[in-house]
């Protein structure tokens, strides 16, 4: 049978209600791609499941079709959730397919153009928030308190649902979970969603490497962080939802939350284009997070199967990389020209 999407696939294993109508734009089954040298580097066999190959551009894409697929089907009209971006794409796509009205509520200047221009583009209503994504949040889970509209963002049970299904593509395609899997934390749904979809999937255990940007780690801190910086906007996140349950994600599974710099992440993502892969600066979060712990002496996935999730596409936020490059340069349309710069 044609793919037909992660409800038809593994729908049997989510827990979403009887009255659930799939809309799907046939998310997952995106590529565990081997990064053979970088894993050499890293002494371990490494993977990147790379969710960036979601329909747009993020793993968002597998807790919407489940989330919008039990909105339509209870009867609801709007929906809305607040967003660092990837959420509001993928919250804006799935509405539209099933003829809902979205609202995205984003904090002003802070979301990347890619992200952006897919909420506006899909027919979104876009509200900047003079504020934070934590602020933001607060807002829709009030809103969606006191009237009608349905909750889109995270909180909501059957994102979670949804987003386990990347926990269980992996385990098919290795055969058993890995020894170890690497992801970036922000508002803390995806660490939770694989933590309790590989428990559920019964192919072994990961060990769980959570990683958060160091402007943005309350995990790590311990407390809330009131005004939350870093490059990697997708996780500028100072209050995360599921904190609690990212928390026991890594304590259970035996692993750890680390924070990273805003460089160490830029440097991830340019070893991760080197070999090929170009992933949005958040995504390359879990893998800073790898070398890091490497670099500083561990040998916890000293010959390991490691994976390491890229959450969303490189060209989501395409500004970082070229406004960081001089421009190319330009030359006169002739031979001679090219090949003297060339040489
Ligand atoms: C690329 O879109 O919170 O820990 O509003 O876009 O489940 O929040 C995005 C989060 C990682 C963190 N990588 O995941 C939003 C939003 C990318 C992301 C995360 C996000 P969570």
């Amino acid at each position: 049978m044609t793919y037909q999407g992660v409800l038809r696939r593994y729908g049997n294993l989510l827990d979403l209600p009887a009255h659930t109508k799939a809309v799907t734009l046939l998310e997952g089954d995106t590529p565990l791609i081997p990064m053979p040298r970088l894993g050499r580097e890293l002494d371990c066999e490494l993977y990147v499941k790379f969710e960036g190959l979601n329909p747009t551009g993020s793993f968002k894409d597998r807790g919407m079709t489940a989330a919008i697929s039990e909105a339509i089907g209870r009867g609801a009209e709007t929906v809305i959730c607040a967003s660092t971006g990837n959420t509001a794409a993928s919250a804006a796509a799935y509405a539209a397919r099933a003829g809902l009205r979205a609202i995205v509520l984003i904090p002003e200047g802070k979301v990347a153009v890619g992200k952006l221009a897919g909420a506006i583009a899909y027919g979104a209503e876009v509200i900047q928030l003079q504020g934070s994504f934590d602020d933001a949040l607060s807002l829709v889970v009030e809103i969606t308190q006191k009237t009608p509209i349905a909750l889109v963002n995270s909180i909501n049970p059957f994102r979670i649902e949804g987003q386990k299904t990347a926990a269980f593509e992996i385990c098919d395609v290795l055969s058993s979970a890995p020894d170890w899997l690497c992801l970036p934390v922000g508002n803390a749904g995806n660490i939770t969603s694989y933590w309790a979809g590989f428990r559920q999937y019964q192919k072994g255990l990961p060990r769980i490497l959570g990683v958060q940007a160091e402007g943005a780690a309350p995990l790590v801190l311990g407390h809330p962080v009131e005004k939350p910086e870093t490059v990697a906007t997708a996780i500028r996140i100072g209050k995360p939802a599921r904190g609690e349950q990212a928390l026991e994600a890594a304590q259970e599974s035996k692993g750890k939350i680390i924070a990273v710099s805003d460089a160490e992440i830029l440097s991830a993502q340019r070893i991760l284009a080197g070999e090929g892969v170009w992933v949005e600066p958040a995504s390359a979060a879990g893998i800073a997070g790898l070398i890091a712990e490497t670099n500083q002496g561990s040998s916890a996935a000293k010959g390991k199967k490691v994976v390491a999730i890229c959450t969303g596409h490189g060209l989501k936020d395409p500004s970082i990389v070229t406004e960081s490059f001089a421009s190319p340069r330009v030359i006169p349309s002739r031979y001679e020209a090219l090949i003297e710069v060339i040489q």
